[in-house]
């Protein structure tokens, strides 16, 4: 199977908890624009002060700090073979970075798996999170606004890569590991 992926996906889709799942399967780094800005946000390093506002406020990080953050990561060396990204891109503009960034070095994408998950259940999914590990962008009114942006922004890149011959549609609904076999036997 090859193994350069993009995980696309409302907030609350599973797309972080698959993106890692699919790494370990494959033996690929899983690379999530998210988890790089919580942790430069718990750590209080210079990017986490310039993206804490945004992530607050569940609108998304400039494109033009997002896509020198992932052109760095993808140019280290455990990307070499594949990775799994997640949560990026997330506009038209980082598609385009994207593409800019695989042709540079010579690859490009194999596949774009969009989760696909009904309304109420990922706000289910994002108000029981919310319990269980206190993120601060998980509350009622911010998951309403991440799903607007996501609805307004990225909803679109499902168009673009269905148009390449690129998007794989797998139901998100069901437990982790349904889900999860659904994945690897849509890539194969
Ligand atoms: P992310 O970290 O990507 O947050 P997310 O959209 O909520 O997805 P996540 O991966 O965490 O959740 P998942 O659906 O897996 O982004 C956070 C913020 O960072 C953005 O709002 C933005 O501000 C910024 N950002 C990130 N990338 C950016 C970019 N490219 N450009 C600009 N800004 C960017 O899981 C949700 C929950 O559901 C989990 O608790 C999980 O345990 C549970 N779950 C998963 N699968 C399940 C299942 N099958 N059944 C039941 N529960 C399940």
């Amino acid at each position: 199977m090859s193994a350069q992926i993009v995980m696309l996906g409302p907030p609350g889709s599973g797309k972080g908890t698959q993106a890692g799942l699919l790494a370990t399967h494959l033996g690929v780094p899983a690379i999530s624009t998210g988890d790089i800005f919580r942790s430069n946000v718990s750590n209080e390093t210079e990017l986490g002060t310039l993206v804490r506002g945004y992530m607050d406020a569940g609108e998304y990080v400039p494109d033009s700090v997002t896509n020198a953050l992932v052109r760095d990561r993808l140019g280290e060396r455990d990307a070499v073979e594949g990775f799994i990204l997640d949560g990026y891109p997330r506009t038209l503009e980082q598609v385009a970075a994207l593409d800019a960034i695989l042709e540079d070095q010579g690859r490009r994408l194999d596949a774009v798996v969009e989760l696909v998950a009904d309304h109420t259940e990922v706000v289910d999914r994002l108000l029981l999170r919310a319990q269980t590990q206190g993120r601060l962008d998980d509350t009622e009114a911010v998951i309403r606004r991440r799903l607007e942006v996501y609805a307004e922004q990225t909803a679109p890149l499902a168009r673009v890569y269905g148009e390449r011959g690129l998007l794989v549609d797998v139901d998100g609904t069901g437990d982790i590991d349904q889900v999860s076999r659904r994945i690897v036997s849509a890539l194969a």
